[in-house]
Formats: C-alpha cells, structure tokens, sequence
C-alpha cells in the first residue's frame, strides 16, 4: 500500500472514531430511499436494459414501502438445472477446483474457512456449508445472478454501474441469526448494497427458510460502539446487533414473514431488511440456495479482496463482475 493510501485509510480510521456514523450518509443514498422519491416519475423516463416481465412501478413501491420484492417465475428451470449440475461436479470432485468454502462444524475448528478440496468429500454435501463466490468457476453462476430480470431491477434502483459484490451458495438452511447485511458486506458507501436470493428448489417451511421482518429497512440503525458499521474495533457484538432488530421489528410492529417462494421466483432486498436463516425442523430437507450482493461502481471500483488492485471486469447483461484477483485460473473453468 503506497504512503499516500495508508495515510488516507488512518484518516479515514480517525474520522470515523471521533465521529461515528448513526446512518447512511444522504448525500449517497440511491435515489428510491429519499423520502421524495417520486416513482411514477422515474418510471416515465427509465430505460430498462431489457424488455419489462413484470409491472416496474408497482415493484418499486412494494420496495420503498417494504424494503424486499418478489420476482414471480422469473427465472427458466433450464438456467437453474444448469446452475445446479455445476454445483454438483463440484461436490463430486472438489480436487479439481479452488473455492474458498466454510463449514461451520466444530470439529473444522479454528479453520473452518478452506479451500474445498481440504474438507472430506462427504462433509461437503452436508450441513452448515456455504460456497463462497462459486460465481467466479460458474459461468451459468454468473447469467444467473445477472439474469435480466434482476439486472432490470437492480438498475433501476442504483442508477449507476451494478457490480457483484460476492455469492453464497447453500445446500441447507443457514439458521443465521437475525441481521442487516450492510454492517458486514462493506462497501465504500454502505447504502450500495442489495441482494437476490435465488432458490434453486421450492422452499418448503421445515427447510429452515429466510424470514425478514417487513419495512424493517426503515428501523433507526444499531450502533456497534464505533458506528453502524461491525469492525474488529466494535465493542458490541453480532448476537446484541440480532436481540436489538428482533426486539425493535417487534417493538415497531413490522411483521415477520416467511419465504416460501418456489424455484422460478427470486427475492431482492434492501440493505437494510432485517433477515435472517429460520429454524431447520426436519433434518434431511434441503434448502438449495444461491444467495447474491450487489453494489455500484462507485461504492465497489475493486474486487474486495484486492481494494488497492484494478480490476479485472467481465460484463454479463450488463453487470460488472470482477476477475478473481488470486485464482484467475479458475474463472469460468465450468463453461456455461
Ligand atoms: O440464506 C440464508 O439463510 C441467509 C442469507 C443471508 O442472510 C445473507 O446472505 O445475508
């Protein structure tokens, strides 16, 4: 890291201990979270990259208002099928691949984060699994988290270059406490940020499904001692960051509801949506997901592994997807 970025990071450091952030700051909010924002109007002069499958204006309010959207039967069973059989040669021959994966088992303790191909094979297929950023081997990984269907609407709420900023892919529920996803998937601009959940099979309530609590992208934001932000400086913790959106949804009466959308359907939401990975009540059933963030350009110019790199940009509908900075042997080894 040159002098001159050491020295901008420390005074970015100090700034933000004398002065921490309580909320997003308004200068950088996308357009639709102003409280004026005036949705018919932008409707009238968008341009959407690809021909409309869904009632724009009407999703756009359902955002504002709710903080989440549902894309019914926006996505081909073909694209899904193909996503799937990619993830499955993986599992099969997790020797032949480089993927960061974790799996929160005890006994992978204190190094539950590995490449794939250092786990047991039959770990794998199990429980508590997540596949960091498959998109990067997946090409199919990469039309599919930038199908027109999203890419229309992700555009139309940033109004800026759409970039990925990471993926997640389950086999099962998550069971992840209750959270925002700002604090932890950082950008420059922290209100840069939404996200797609993408089932790749019907979910069913014993599978341990998403669940968000409704308008909760409106809740006065948690403070971590140091901000609204969670770094290695916070002095409260991840489970307080989960007991105070669970008491104030309740507490301001935003419902919380369950996501039992089918494979097709797509849900997109807000940076700020309270949310979190429901109860698993019958072990055996899977819960098959691809799960995506998205932020601008201008709040994610480089791959968040390498800030200080240029990028490498791949474009996919017209999304940036950035070159893996470290395995760039391993993009798009599975062709679509
Ligand atoms: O799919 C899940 O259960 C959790 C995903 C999630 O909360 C996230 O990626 O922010």
């Amino acid at each position: 890291m040159s002098l001159l970025a050491k020295l901008k990071r420390k005074a970015t450091q100090v700034q933000a201990d004398l002065f921490p952030p309580t909320e997003f700051d308004p200068k950088k909010l996308p357009w639709i979270d102003h409280s004026a924002a005036d949705v018919a109007a932008f409707v009238r002069q968008f341009k959407p990259r690809f021909p409309l499958t869904y009632n724009l204006e009407e999703k756009l309010r359902f955002w504002q208002k709710n903080g989440y959207v549902i894309l019914e039967k926006a996505i081909s069973d073909e694209l899904i099928a193909r996503y799937w059989q990619d993830v499955e040669e993986l599992l099969e021959h997790p020797e032949k691949y480089k993927l960061m994966t974790r799996i929160d088992l005890p006994k992978f303790e204190p190094n539950q984060e590995r490449l794939i191909g250092e786990f047991p094979k039959e770990d794998l297929k199990g429980k508590y699994v997540k596949l960091n950023d498959f998109h990067h081997l997946s090409e199919t990984g990469k039309n599919l988290m930038t199908h027109p269907a999203i890419t229309n609407f992700l555009e139309a709420i940033f109004q800026q270059q759409v970039v990925v900023m990471q993926s997640l892919t389950f086999m099962y529920g998550s069971q992840q406490p209750t959270h925002q996803d700002f604090p932890w998937v950082t950008a420059k601009i922290a209100s840069h940020l939404a996200a797609a959940w993408i089932p790749l099979e019907d979910i069913t309530i014993d599978s341990g499904p998403l669940y968000y609590y409704v308008g909760s992208h409106k809740l006065p934001k948690f403070n971590f001692s140091n901000g609204i932000l969670f770094t290695n400086r916070s002095k409260r913790t991840p489970l307080e960051f989960a007991n105070y959106l669970d008491t104030q949804c309740v507490a301001q009466g935003y419902p919380k509801e369950t996501l039992l959308i089918k494979r097709g359907d797509v849900l997109i939401w807000h940076s700020a949506l309270a949310h979190g990975g429901g109860l698993i009540t019958n072990p055996d059933k899977t819960r098959k997901s691809f799960v995506c963030h998205y932020s601008t350009k201008e709040a994610l110019p480089f791959h968040r592994f390498k800030p200080q790199q240029e990028p490498v940009v791949q474009t996919y509908n017209g999304v940036s997807i950035y070159k893996h900075p470290d395995y760039s042997d391993q993009e798009n080894i599975l062709p679509a």
